[in-house]
């Protein structure tokens, strides 16, 4: 009797350890978060991340993507405490979206601190980019890879901007931290906290008058049919997007898919990150060619915004933490 039922037993414990390993050989699937679709370059790195890993793992490990912000409801500032919590397993997600969770991230939103493509790069692939992905380590995600959304250019449906006096009473819509308040106001702007979601109907309801984002946003969003007539370049912050991962998804993988996780994530962000400055050019040509009044600031113009948003460096620097700031300030000089 006691032979029998333990030979019950054990049949049914070694079905177990078959039932897990087939599922360990089973595909796997996880979800990907994304505030923009693969319209856009940021949609496509997440797609081009999902391809790389498809291919390379042979089909065991699945990224299925979802974007619009539809796992949090489209409130992207909530998407990395979702995927801390992990309702989300992953995300291709922007610094300014993650920033009020992961303060540091403020970093990126410093007006006029990153002056051209190379500043970027050192930031991000210097001891400032080190010490940024151990603070988002330190809040229970994995980052993995840089990709880009971009340079933030200013436009609105009311006049050429080319001052900060211009922007006196604005009504513009910024996105995530309480960063983007402090710089608008400094301007003599009044800035308006909203989602993506709702940047479209404000615009064209004329709820708000203009509205900053990078050109392919622009373009690609058709932002031109929204009233938005104007549009200045003035390279005031750059919008890195990371790659990034649910702590315990992280670890539950096995070394082995960890790294092929990471290699793709890389390579998707070096690919993304090219082809979007790839086609900057041509974006602002077609923006031109819609009517859109492009405004150049020459390099005095744009100093005088820098030193009317100087306060914002005050206020946020503390935040962000002095020793980034200072780290991120050298990798700027010496790219
Ligand atoms: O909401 C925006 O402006 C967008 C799409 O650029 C971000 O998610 C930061």
């Amino acid at each position: 009797m006691i032979t029998r039922r333990f030979t019950g037993l054990s049949a049914v414990l070694a079905g177990a350890v078959l039932l897990c390993t087939a599922l360990t050989a089973q595909a796997r699937e996880y979800s990907v978060s994304t505030v923009l679709s693969d319209a856009f370059p940021w949609g496509q790195a997440a797609e081009k991340w999902a391809e790389l890993v498809e291919q390379r793992s042979q089909g065991r490990i699945t990224l299925r993507v979802y974007p619009n912000s539809q796992l949090v409801n489209g409130d992207q500032t909530r998407e990395f405490s979702a995927m801390r919590q992990g309702l989300i397993d992953m995300a291709v997600g922007s610094t300014i979206n993650w920033s009020p969770q992961v303060p540091e991230l403020n970093l990126f939103s410093l007006p006029f601190l990153m002056p051209d493509y190379a500043a970027v790069d050192a930031i991000t692939g210097g001891q400032a980019g080190e010490q940024i992905f151990a603070a988002i380590a330190s809040r229970g995600v994995k980052p993995l890879a840089w990709g880009e959304n971009g340079f933030r250019e200013l436009s609105n449906s009311k006049l050429a901007i080319d001052s900060p006096d211009d922007l006196e009473g604005l009504k513009i819509r910024v996105v995530g931290s309480p960063l983007f308040q402090d710089t608008f106001t400094a301007l003599g702007a009044n800035p308006t906290q909203m989602s993506w979601a709702d940047a479209k109907p404000a615009l064209t309801t004329g709820a708000v008058d203009g509205q900053e984002n990078p050109l392919s946003v622009f373009d690609v969003a058709r932002i031109d049919q929204v009233g938005q007539k104007y549009l200045t370049l003035w390279h005031y912050m750059n919008d890195p997007l990371i790659f990034a991962v649910n702590r315990t998804v992280w670890q539950q993988l096995p070394a082995e898919d960890r790294e092929l996780l990471r290699q793709a994530a890389v390579d998707a962000g070096a690919w993304e990150i090219e082809l979007s400055r790839g086609q900057r050019d041509q974006r602002l040509a077609d923006i031109q060619s819609r009517g859109v009044e492009v405004v150049e600031l020459s390099d005095a113009q744009r100093q005088a915004f820098a030193e009317a948003t100087r306060s914002v460096y005050d206020e946020w620097t503390p935040q962000i933490g002095e020793k980034i700031v200072a780290a991120a300030r050298e990798a700027v000089a010496n790219r």
